[in-house]
């Protein structure tokens, strides 16, 4: 992408709404525009980022063997009657009644359309088990929206839900939920922790939240410093290996970490004291195990082997799509900007040309574009007739890990300067071997195509 041609409204000045730093920066990056309280536009920046990170969930879902569908935002009231949500939801949820005076509502999640969808479809205990899942806008009218897109009212968030015949069929789907929530977070560069929570309104008493550590962060964590010293990595894992998962269940979850809501302090004070931390954390996905919640009060049974109907064993898996774009940004920044963990970068690198206009130099620039777009590269070249300082600070304020600059100087030796956002260390290469370098890395950082 040429910036002389792309759409990226930065602003100069903090906006004055904005009360963290992943708020502020969204704005000033042109990423995101508020439409009305928590509600927002996605930008051409924002929106890339959004289905970098959307990408990631999707391949490592599939990966998990979880199956990609889509299900409407609009839902009618009579399937959370049969639930028994529609009253308990309360305020949180947007009521709507359409021209017939039919009772409808924008979905804040899709347990009950799912399981309708199910019990129309599977009768028999050799079609489970099944998990399927979807990527779509909700809607929760939140009594406070607030710092950008981390609380909003209208979000974008994955979820999925597993039809098991037993319980302990669905314990492994949650863990496979586990495995592969961990993985996801990890591509994009965060240490996401799972901590024992509370089911709310989804219901269940085994649920997992994901938390990633931030001052900013809305929920109070309590946690054996312990935990922040495991990765997943690139480990290989067997998903269909029941053992396998609930090994790295138990490895995740055997120290202590909760949120308040199940915070127990008499077990917490066996936590050697040098190591009890309570800190912030940013709920980025959760997980539920509910059991026949939902399949009992729904009708959603198949025949089991015995010939007889049995309700289905569920659960629910969130992750908070757009939520993500806030987390990462608290996770990664500096006082000029944003830092972006190059798996959800919205271009691989910037290229900037010192002297716009220079034929020399506008050669370099064109070359090195195309040679890292053959590759299959997203570059951002700012081709601007802008000042060095202003196309600098641009860069640094979008926060693309990698820049390329371009100057009448350095190729007078043949060289370009290849900068790293993150540690802001420079070296000179030639345009090849810039090319070269930033192939190298992306190979080990894959990320799906820029919109
Ligand atoms: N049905 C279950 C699992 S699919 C569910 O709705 N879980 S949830 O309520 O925990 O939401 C899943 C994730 O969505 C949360 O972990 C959080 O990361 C994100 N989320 C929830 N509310 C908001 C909100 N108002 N704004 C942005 N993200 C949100």
């Amino acid at each position: 992408m040429r910036l002389s041609r792309y759409f990226l409204p930065v602003l100069k000045e903090n906006p004055s709404e904005a009360q963290i730093v992943s708020h502020r920066y969204m704005l000033r990056a042109g990423m995101i525009k508020q439409s009305s309280a928590g509600i927002y536009s996605w930008l051409p920046l924002g929106f890339r980022v959004l289905k970098k990170i959307e990408g990631i969930v999707h391949e490592e879902q599939m990966r998990a063997g979880h199956i990609p569908m889509l299900m409407p935002t609009i839902q009618s009231a009579d399937l959370w009657q049969e639930s028994g949500r529609y009253d308990d939801y309360g305020a949180e949820m947007l009521r709507i009644s359409d021209r017939h005076g039919r009772d409808m509502l924008y979905g804040p999640t899709n347990e009950e359309l799912i399981t309708d969808i199910f019990r129309a479809h599977v009768s028999s205990y050799k079609d489970l088990p099944l998990t399927a899942y979807h990527i779509q806008w909700k809607f929760r009218d939140e009594i406070r929206p607030r710092f950008g897109v981390m609380r909003g009212r209208e979000f974008y968030m994955k979820d999925g839900y597993n039809f098991d015949l037993t319980k302990e069929d669905a314990l492994h789907a949650y863990n496979r939920h586990l495995v592969s929530y961990l993985r996801t977070y990890e591509r994009m560069g965060l240490q996401a922790i799972p901590m024992r929570a509370d089911g709310g309104p989804i219901g269940g008493d085994y649920t997992h939240e994901f938390l990633v550590l931030a001052e900013t962060g809305e929920s109070e964590v309590f946690y054996d410093s312990a935990v922040t010293d495991l990765s997943f990595g690139d480990r290989a894992i067997d998903y269909d290996n029941v053992e396998q998962c609930q090994g790295v269940l138990e490895e995740f979850t055997s120290k202590y970490a909760r949120t308040d809501e199940t915070h127990d302090e008499a077990l917490f004070n066996e936590v050697p004291e040098e190591r009890r931390r309570v800190a912030r954390g940013i709920e980025v996905g959760q997980i539920f195990y509910f059991g026949t919640k939902y399949s009992e009060a729904m009708g959603a049974t198949v025949q089991g082997p015995d010939g007889k109907p049995t309700p289905v064993h569920m659960g629910s898996h969130g992750i908070g799509v757009s939520r993500l774009l806030g987390a990462i940004i608290e996770a990664s920044h500096d006082d000029k900007g944003i830092i972006w963990p190059e798996g959800v970068t919205p271009f691989h690198c910037g290229i900037v040309n010192l002297k716009q206009g220079d034929d020399e130099a506008d050669a370099a620039c064109n070359q090195l574009y195309a040679a890292l777009t053959a590759l299959g590269l997203e570059p951002l070249y700012d081709d601007r007739k802008e000042r060095a300082g202003g196309k600098f600070a641009t860069m640094d304020l979008i926060g693309l890990p990698w820049r390329i600059t371009v100057g009448p100087r350095g190729l007078k030796n043949g060289v370009v300067e290849l900068t790293s956002r993150r540690s802001g260390e420079s070296e000179e290469l030639s345009p090849e071997e810039a090319v070269k370098k930033i192939a190298a890395i992306y190979a080990s950082h894959p990320s799906g195509r820029g919109f």
